[in-house]
């Protein structure tokens, strides 16, 4: 079998519409063909402060909406980073052979420093994606499920692990991003030309998966389209229906051309109220099912400790193959 790893921060609280179309329902279809390593990434998250005790809120409230969204704990590795001590330790290996200007070109580095100023901007973040490199190598992992955001850092990933396996043998599985086009990148409902994101989008962009169902229907009845009333998928002309249209598209499982034929002489309202009514049919009972997670936090605790022990036994083992490679005198 093959097997995927994929990962998401534990900072903002709620998951976002985007965290959920672009990755994390993805991550919940692999696993039932795929081996599948899941992580709520701790370590990432710490790039930028954290208050501890909102960290570790988060951290479960993270872990409850994984599991609220159809991550199976029996089928897949769901463990929390920083449990699985491997990912620091092969991180420092990848840092030693990652080039500074190769790491300077990354683009969320870019975007993300440039949002919080030079002095606020830890060297921590600069190497996160030399961590996300670690976080997915230890695993051997053939694919990766996240959004259009991310593909560049699996493009060093693969570099790097190249790079590696040249230079000490062949060590790594070399991965691939697994993208799926129609929700790689989910755009903010105020600002289609921008995608849906918890650090840059406003309040009214942006559909978190735990707000108030009503708010929820409030944001998509009042997102933004054009001036022309034709609901037709063109996302250069047509930024805004056409994400609304995506959005429908998956969580109802319909084709977009169906979508446009049902619509046909109708208002962007329509669109728009059948659209809020399918958003709060599926937001009202993913919040059900985190809370009845999130009141039992000791389960949540044994399903965490249960995945960072399936998921060490296979960091381990790469660990040790790393530092054998590269020349580390084998500590037993
Ligand atoms: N708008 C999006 N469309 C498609 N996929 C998206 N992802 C994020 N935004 C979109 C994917 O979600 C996964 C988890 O990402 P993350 O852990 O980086 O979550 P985040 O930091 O909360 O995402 P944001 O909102 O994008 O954060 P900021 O604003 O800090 O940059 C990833 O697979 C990502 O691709």
């Amino acid at each position: 079998r093959l097997r995927v790893l994929s990962g998401i921060q534990p900072t903002a609280g709620s998951f976002h519409l985007g965290n959920y179309l672009g990755a994390v329902r993805q991550w919940v279809a692999l696993q039932e063909s795929h081996d599948a390593f899941y992580m709520v990434v701790d370590l990432h998250a710490i790039t930028v402060p954290q208050d501890p005790a909102e960290l570790r809120a988060n951290t479960r409230l993270a872990t409850a909406q994984l599991l609220a969204a159809g991550v199976d704990p029996d089928r897949s590795a769901l463990f929390v980073q920083s449990h699985v001590a491997e990912h620091a330790q092969l991180a420092w290996v990848m840092n030693c052979l990652t080039g500074f200007g190769e790491a300077s070109r990354m683009t969320q580095f870019k975007d993300k420093s440039a949002r919080q100023g030079a002095d606020r901007t830890t060297v921590g973040l600069f190497t996160y994606p030399v961590l996300q490199v670690a976080d997915i190598l230890l695993y051997q992992a053939h694919q990766v499920p996240v959004g259009e955001d991310q593909r560049q850092h699996i493009e060093l990933t693969r570099d790097i692990g190249e790079r590696f396996n040249t230079r000490f043998g062949d060590t790594f599985t070399i991965p691939e991003p697994y993208i799926l086009k129609e929700t790689a990148k989910i755009y903010d409902l105020q600002d289609p030309t921008i995608k849906m994101s918890k650090s840059a989008s406003s309040p009214k962009g942006l559909i978190n998966l735990l707000d108030d169902p009503k708010a929820t229907a409030k944001k998509v009845k009042s997102a933004v389209t054009d001036t022309d009333t034709v609901i037709r998928y063109d996302p250069v002309e047509k930024a805004g229906v056409s994400n609304l249209l995506t959005i429908m598209s998956v969580l109802t499982e319909t084709p977009i051309a169906d979508l446009e034929k049902s619509y046909e002489g109708k208002m962007y309202g329509a669109l728009k109220t059948d659209l809020a009514e399918v958003m709060v049919d599926f937001v009202t009972p993913f919040r059900t099912r985190t809370q009845e997670y999130l009141d039992d936090p000791e389960t949540l605790d044994k399903i965490l400790a249960k995945g960072a022990e399936k998921a060490r036994v296979v960091a381990a083992e790469t660990l040790a193959q790393t530092y054998e490679r590269i020349g580390f005198l084998s500590a037993r």
